[in-house]
């Protein structure tokens, strides 16, 4: 494997050779060079991504960001998949972007190219998209956890924003998410001094949703993702896409979202379908529709 990433052109000319073709697609690894994706869960309606640079610590280049955004698109396109875990070794989730790769970029490059304007592809995945941490989340690393709809920890994962150490400050929402997710005035302290959150530490501060053993991380994360995978796929969407709105929509206007969003439930066959096998008494059997 690689250490240092390939050229943008050829993770390009990869994307172009990239058709899904079915489920059994993601049963190899073989179109991916940074990642690992593959379907998970007894029903395989998974999608695990699993970052594996591991001599980098998962450092975000951007071919390993295209690689992302392309399962990304594969799963978002696989009827099968519910749901998405996004994750990394052991060591690492990802130790943020990859220096090496910025070291010598000058602004008026960083500014026409638009750097890093793709790699927010999963802040709009409309499948749910979990992130199971280990080890180390900094600078990009964190930012790509917090891009997910919820976070999983390791019991030793470190979650930080240590841009100011190098120069710089977080690129990819570290400082509107983490503001949002642990309030101003411990942003404040871990982007101004580089200060790391342990996993419990996260857990307090309501930056993640539960903390694992490391082994049991990943099988946990799973367990989350087929949990929502098993409910009605445009339900959880339209359930996704309400409680998103909460972080850009003033209170009256979210929850007139929210409204219109509840009655258009009832414009689904699964609405239909989940109430009446309440009141029947039965096992609902959701179609998507
Ligand atoms: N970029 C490139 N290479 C890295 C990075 C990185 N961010 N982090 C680690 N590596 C490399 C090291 O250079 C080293 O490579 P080599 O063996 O060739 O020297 C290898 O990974 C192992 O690293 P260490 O020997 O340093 O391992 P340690 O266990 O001693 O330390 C640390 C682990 C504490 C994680 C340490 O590596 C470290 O501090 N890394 C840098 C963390 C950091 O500053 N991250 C922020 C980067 S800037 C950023 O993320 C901007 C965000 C922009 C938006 C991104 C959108 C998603």
């Amino acid at each position: 494997m690689a250490i240092f990433c390939r050229s943008a052109s050829f993770a390009v000319r990869q994307a172009a050779s990239f058709v899904f073709t079915g489920a059994r697609r993601y049963s190899t690894d073989a179109h991916f060079e940074f990642i690992l994706a593959n379907k998970r869960g007894v029903k395989e309606n998974v999608g695990l991504i699993q970052l594996n640079r591991p001599k980098a610590l998962n450092a975000l280049c951007d071919g390993l960001m295209q690689e992302v955004n392309q399962a990304l698109d594969g799963f978002e396109g696989d009827s099968q998949v519910g749901a998405i875990v996004i994750t990394g070794s052991e060591k690492a989730f990802a130790a943020g972007a990859d220096i090496k790769e910025m070291q010598n970029w000058a602004f008026p490059a960083c500014y026409s190219a638009n750097f890093l304007s793709h790699w927010n592809r999963v802040s709009s995945a409309r499948k749910p998209v979990i992130a199971a941490v280990n080890g180390f989340a900094l600078g990009g690393g964190c930012e790509l956890a917090m891009m997910c709809d919820n976070i999983y920890a390791g019991e030793k994962a470190q979650f930080g924003q240590p841009e100011i150490l190098l120069g710089t400050i977080p690129g990819a929402g570290g400082t509107q998410r983490l503001t949002r997710a642990v309030g101003k005035s411990l942003a404040m302290e871990m982007v101004l001094t580089g200060k790391r959150l342990s996993a419990q530490e996260a857990m307090q501060a309501g930056l993640v949703s539960g903390v694992f053993p490391v082994q049991q991380l990943v099988p946990e994360a799973t367990r989350c993702a087929e949990k929502i995978a098993s409910n009605s796929k445009i339900i959880t969407a339209m359930a996704k896409e309400a409680i998103n709105a909460a972080f850009e929509l003033p209170l009256a206007e979210g929850n007139r979202l929210e409204k219109r969003l509840f009655h258009a439930t009832f414009a689904t066959e699964d609405r239909k379908e989940g109430m009446t096998a309440f009141v029947e008494k039965r096992k609902v059997s959701f179609q998507g529709k």
